[in-house]
């Protein structure tokens, strides 16, 4: 394995950046970066980071022995102050020392490798980052905290319980012994299939609910829509001007509220125009109609023809319409606005994050412990499929083989939600233990 370093934190201008680096020997590097040497692992020191001769920055720097490490590997994390210059340098010295860029999720991907994490609780650790709401984080850090894993492995070592009956009764099958009956296998395996339904139950699958909800300005030009569109962000990222036409282009950004976030997209204002630029910016906005979860029909008159040409656009969606610019002394007369509200002022804005809020929100993860991928849920459904199959064979007294064939089947499937990927470990050791005394 290399050594790789990455930047943990975004690459722009903050009080902080956070750079992590492992690998084997990356900690041999650290006596050519540090001024003076480190102590003991899992403290923070200060250092000054020195790149060809000249002083970079002063830091704060931890490292990692393996296997105790994030990667299991050796490891170490360096504080910086967040600007441009020092995060520059600092990519210098490390590629001056021959350590790699990371990868996506290299760092997790070492864990996984390395035996720190299993398949789902990587997955996990990418899901508490991307999760959009307070519920999504609290279920995807229980299933990051071991619990779920456990339960599977759990699972797991049942059926292994029965798996090693199953084999010996039918290794064994000229003996006199009824391993199935007077091993209570019918039994335990009804147990664990109603136990394992149980908990596909607990799982929340994210599903297509990861997607982060979209929500898009539309309207007329000049009605106030990259102003709203600020003023939910609450800092200036759109360019504001009495021009109209002055957006071109779709603009991104995310927006937190009452613990659930939604992207918001303001967009090129919407009339006939003969400017080319402006054309493939409108044609965007139409585009992006379809895509949108929620569309917000930003207006700053009441002329009903001008609502209409917009509203007629979005047809099905979940179409808020707002009448913004209320401060000038602008009334809804045809009472047609679900909601009144002033960019310049921020009347209303409280009560327009709020109806977005409920018409964009995921559906709530009430009484579910764990949140699971698809992948997950498809395993475990495929896994209890079989554990019932081999249940209704074992139940015939015939077609034991095939039986016992559906129960590793089944291990199969729960391996492959951890990660376990060697075709059956259990196989090797499946009589070691077995006591055929009884
Ligand atoms: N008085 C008042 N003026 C507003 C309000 N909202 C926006 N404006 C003004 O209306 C003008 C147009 O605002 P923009 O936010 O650029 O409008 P837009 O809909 O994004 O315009 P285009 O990008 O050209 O389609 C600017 O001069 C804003 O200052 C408001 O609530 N009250
Ligand atoms: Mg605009």
């Amino acid at each position: 394995m290399s050594v790789v370093y990455a930047l943990a934190t975004p690459a722009s201008k903050s009080a902080l950046c956070v750079f992590r680096v492992s690998g084997p020997g990356c900690l041999d590097g650290l006596q050519k970066i540090f001024s003076s040497p480190l102590g003991e692992p899992r403290r923070f020191y200060r250092r000054s980071v020195f790149y060809s001769g000249s002083l970079v920055d002063d830091v704060g720097v931890v490292f990692f022995k393996a296997p105790s490490s994030y990667t299991g590997e050796d490891s170490f994390e360096i504080y910086a102050h967040g600007g441009f210059a020092v995060m520059r340098s600092v990519v210098d010295l490390f590629k001056s020392l021959g350590f790699d860029e990371a990868g996506p999720g290299e760092f997790t991907k070492r864990a996984f490798i390395n035996g720190k994490l299993s398949l789902n609780e990587a997955e996990s650790v990418v899901d508490t980052i991307n999760n959009s709401s307070s519920e999504l984080v609290s279920l995807s850090a229980s299933s990051l905290g071991g619990g779920f894993s456990k339960e599977v492995f759990g699972f797991s070592s049942r059926l292994d319980g029965f798996r090693k009956l199953i084999e010996g009764s039918i290794d064994f099958s000229d003996e006199d012994y009824d391993f199935i009956n007077e091993e209570g296998l019918l039994d335990g395996v009804a147990r664990l299939c109603a136990d394992f339904g149980g908990f596909i139950n607990k799982c929340y699958s994210s599903g297509e609910g990861f997607l982060k909800k979209t929500v898009l300005f539309v309207g007329p030009p000049n009605s106030g829509k990259s102003s709203l569109f600020n003023r939910m962000l609450g800092f200036d990222r759109a360019l504001v001007s009495d021009v109209a036409g002055t957006t071109r282009d779709l603009i991104e950004s995310e927006v937190f509220y009452n613990n659930s976030s939604f992207s918001v997209l303001d967009s090129a204002g919407i009339r006939e125009s003969s400017d080319q630029v402006e054309k493939e910016g409108i044609a965007l906005t139409v585009s992006q109609i379809e895509g949108a979860d929620v569309v917000v029909g930003v207006f700053d008159s009441a002329d009903p023809s001008v609502f209409s040409s917009i509203k007629n656009l979005v047809s099905e969606k979940s179409f808020l319409s707002v009448l913004n610019k209320v401060d000038l002394g602008i009334k809804d007369d045809g009472g047609f606005f679900d909601l009144c509200v002033s960019a310049k002022t921020g009347d209303g804005i409280v009560d327009l994050k709020r109806k977005i809020t409920s018409l964009s929100s995921l559906p709530k993860p009430v009484e579910h412990e764990y949140l699971a991928r698809s992948r997950h849920i498809d395993l475990f459904n495929e896994g209890l499929s079989f554990l019932e199959e081999a249940l209704l064979k074992l139940r015939s007294g015939k077609d034991v083989e095939l039986a016992a064939e559906d129960l590793r089947l089944a291990r199969a499937s729960l391996d492959e939600v951890v990660g376990i990927k060697t075709s059956d470990s259990l196989l090797g050791d499946i009589f070691k233990d077995f006591c055929i005394g009884k």
